[in-house]
């Protein structure tokens, strides 16, 4: 069993699960403003430096799981196509092309933001949002698209799936209580303003 199953962290799929998908046969298309648009095959993406995200995704259903994650930095990605000086959004598309979202060029660039393929060494399965997923601690869940197949460069901001049905588009973590899943789902405060700190706790 995995560790997030282990967890007991809560799999959503809002356009349905996948099913099994093909990690070794995985193609992530990188597309819109920048001077070499391309794919990464999954053994493509495993061979760029590997960047460990110490971090929590928190969901605006009021969860939040602590972990290691590990894959490569959407900076690092953004680097490899020569991305342009008009990107303002990155948006990401799941497979199937149902879900997506878009987050601000200066959140893309932070450190943890990442295209992760593991969480605490283990590569992430289906459920989790494998075989490679967006992760950015720094906003609600929502932003962090699972079984990620496409990501636009954008010159502008587009509404994605969750946004468009009425969560907010910015996805900022604001104060309350969350279960964490690390301590079987103990209440656990984000105090208001600390959300960085938070991140770390
Ligand atoms: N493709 C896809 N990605 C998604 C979702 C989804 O329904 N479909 N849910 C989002 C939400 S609301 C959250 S909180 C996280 C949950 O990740 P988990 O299912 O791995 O816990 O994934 C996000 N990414
Ligand atoms: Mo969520």
């Amino acid at each position: 069993m995995s560790k997030l199953k282990e967890l007991r962290t809560p799999v959503f799929w809002a356009e349905g699960h996948p099913g099994k998908l093909n990690r070794e046969g995985w193609v992530i298309e990188v597309s819109g403003f920048c001077a070499n648009p391309r794919t990464f095959t999954w053994q493509e993406l495993v061979a760029l430096p590997k960047s460990i995200a110490d971090a929590r995704l928190t969901s605006v259903t009021r969860f939040s799981v602590r972990g290691r994650w590990g894959g490569v930095k959407v900076a690092d990605l953004l680097n490899a196509v020569q991305a342009g000086p008009e990107i303002q959004y990155i948006r990401f598309w799941s497979y199937r092309m149902i879900y997506d979202t878009a987050i601000p060029m200066e959140v893309a660039l932070r450190d943890r933001t990442l295209l992760a393929y593991e969480f605490d060494g283990e590569l992430l399965d289906e459920d989790y949002g494998g075989p490679v997923r967006g992760f950015c601690p720094y906003l609600w869940g929502y932003k962090s698209a699972k079984s990620v197949v496409k990501i636009e460069l954008m010159d502008r901001y587009l509404s994605g799936f969750w946004e468009q049905r009425g969560y907010p588009d910015d996805a900022l973590i604001t104060a309350g209580k969350v279960r964490d899943m690390n301590e079987g789902g103990r209440l656990r405060p984000i105090p208001n303003g600390e959300v960085i700190r938070f991140l770390d706790e």
